[in-house]
């Protein structure tokens, strides 16, 4: 059975949401951050990095949040959370994936921190190119991908919906909001919001 390290009110709740679509049982470990149980010298075996989440599955220990949506996709094929090998919407699905950590995250870091970085050097352009980019993506909807929903919605949704109605540190957009209403009205998401609740 997979096995989640998590802590309440952090970004392992993208990995509950996930795992809560899988419809398949798992076992969550409290990693509370509160207490530094990602620090702890048995958990850095498990994440070198010291943060949450961590998954492990058998022989296989898997940390970055994003990672570990592409894992658990291909892992229950039967959840039908990533276009399968050779579907030609793989492509987006995997943009979209790596989009949330390698753009989303940094851009609201930007927006917290009001760090100023030429957009030519930020990966990420700026936090407005961001999220002008996201709105354009999600014009047609009702998921990144259109019909069809993916673990790059859990990745892109979970990650909007900490910087807009979490944090409110991004100001929303009509079709964000539709969005993130979409998101937020499936089941395994609101499971996941009481379990990251505590
Ligand atoms: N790149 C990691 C970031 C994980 C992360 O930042 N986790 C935070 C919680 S939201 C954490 O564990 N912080 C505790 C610490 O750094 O001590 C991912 O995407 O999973």
């Amino acid at each position: 059975m997979m096995k989640l390290y998590w802590s309440p009110r952090s970004r392992a709740f993208t990995t509950l949401w996930l795992l809560e679509e899988t419809g398949q049982p798992y076992e969550r470990v409290l990693t509370e951050i509160a207490a530094g149980a990602q620090k702890a010298p048995e958990y850095l075996k498990i994440n070198p990095m010291g943060k949450v989440p961590a998954l492990q599955d058998g022989d296989v220990t898997i940390a970055e949040t994003a990672a570990i949506c592409a894992y658990v996709a291909e892992r229950v094929p039967e959840a039908k959370l990533a276009p399968p090998l050779g579907d030609p919407r793989r492509g987006k699905y995997l943009q979209w994936l790596f989009f949330a950590p390698g753009c989303i995250e940094p851009a609201i870091l930007q927006a917290y921190t009001k760090l100023e970085i030429p957009t030519s050097s930020a990966a990420w352009g700026s936090t407005a190119q961001v999220f002008d980019v996201l709105e354009q993506a999600l014009d047609k909807g009702p998921w990144i991908l259109g019909d069809d929903f993916s673990a790059a919605d859990i990745a892109v949704g979970s990650g909007m919906n900490f910087a807009i109605r979490l944090f409110k540190m991004v100001p929303s957009r009509p079709n964000f909001d539709r969005y993130l209403d979409r998101c937020a009205a499936r089941p395994a998401f609101q499971r996941a919001e009481t379990i990251a609740a505590g």
